[in-house]
């Protein structure tokens, strides 16, 4: 009891070193954990509250609070997207990142959705800098401020998978979810983004066989079907030429429009 492993996680089908994990994130031993903060950066200041920031401040222990003072000296308040580095005292782990996320009241903003991500990519950041490998991520911003919890997973899988692309010394991100309805969402977000991947696969190896004249009967039957959209304007010489397909100009028109190349709004061919 109160020991996980990684046994206990789902892995994400695109990138294994991301993993979902449903639990408490104070009784994680790891390099880093992740907390939810307010821009005052000082830790929750109601008596049992549930937020994850008092979770952790209560659980490391008053000396949190006071690196968190001592931090935040000449400081008024942390700008939202930013993150900070503490150790983590009474707790399991070696460091405590401090990051802000978005507060939302209406709708969404294209603003608010960006310092999600950069809650995600700064703290990663300082992991690297810290030489953190393991790094573990609660649902930032998707309890008392309201960030939608669907496009917050979304937000979190994409940032995270793109981070560990580059980043190989970082050999394990868990995403922390406290309920069942948050471990949901990140779920359908890791399926979301394996549907994603395997579309763009089988586009390029379709793309590929097309090259390399090695179309096979099933590529033919989407082929035809695409056939029958209609087309304006032919293509250039230099993309059919490219595409292997010199000879059948609407073909590849339309099978580049199928491959999403294009969209139907945009008129791909300028005046040759
Ligand atoms: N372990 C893992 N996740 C937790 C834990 C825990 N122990 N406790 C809560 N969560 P929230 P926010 C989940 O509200 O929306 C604080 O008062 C929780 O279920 O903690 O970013 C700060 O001081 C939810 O999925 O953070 C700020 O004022 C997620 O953590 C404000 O809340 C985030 O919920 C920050 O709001």
């Amino acid at each position: 009891a109160g020991v996980a492993t990684l046994a206990d996680t789902t892995p994400s089908p695109t990138d294994p070193r991301l993993r979902l994990w449903r639990g408490d994130i104070t009784t994680l031993a790891t390099d880093a954990i992740v907390n939810a903060a307010n821009s005052q950066m000082l830790g929750c200041f109601v008596p049992c509250h549930g937020c994850i920031d008092n979770a952790i401040h209560t659980y490391a222990g008053v000396q949190l609070r006071l690196e968190c003072a001592r931090l935040m000296t000449g400081q008024e308040e942390e700008p939202t997207g930013n993150a900070k580095i503490t150790k983590a005292y009474n707790l399991p782990c070696r460091y405590i990142l401090h990051t802000v996320g978005p507060i939302i009241s209406g709708a969404v903003t294209q603003a608010n959705r960006e310092l999600l991500a950069s809650c995600y990519r700064n703290c990663l950041r300082l992991a690297s800098e810290n030489g953190c490998h393991t790094v573990d991520f609660p649902s930032i911003s998707t309890g008392i401020y309201h960030f939608p919890l669907d496009q917050a997973a979304q937000i979190a899988v994409r940032e995270i998978t793109a981070y560990l692309a580059d980043h190989p010394e970082i050999t394990r991100v868990r995403m922390v979810c406290f309920d069942s309805r948050t471990r949901a969402a990140y779920a359908a977000a890791l399926a979301a983004q394996r549907a994603k991947a395997e579309e763009k696969a089988a586009r390029e190896a379709l793309l590929e066989r097309i090259r390399n004249g090695a179309v096979t009967p099933d590529d033919r039957t989407s082929l035809r079907e695409i056939e029958q959209v209609a087309f304006g304007k032919a293509p250039s010489s230099k993309l059919l030429r490219d595409l292997g397909m010199e000879a059948t100009p609407e073909k590849a028109h339309a099978l580049l429009l199928k491959l999403g190349v294009w969209d139907n709004q945009v008129d791909p061919w300028p005046a040759r």
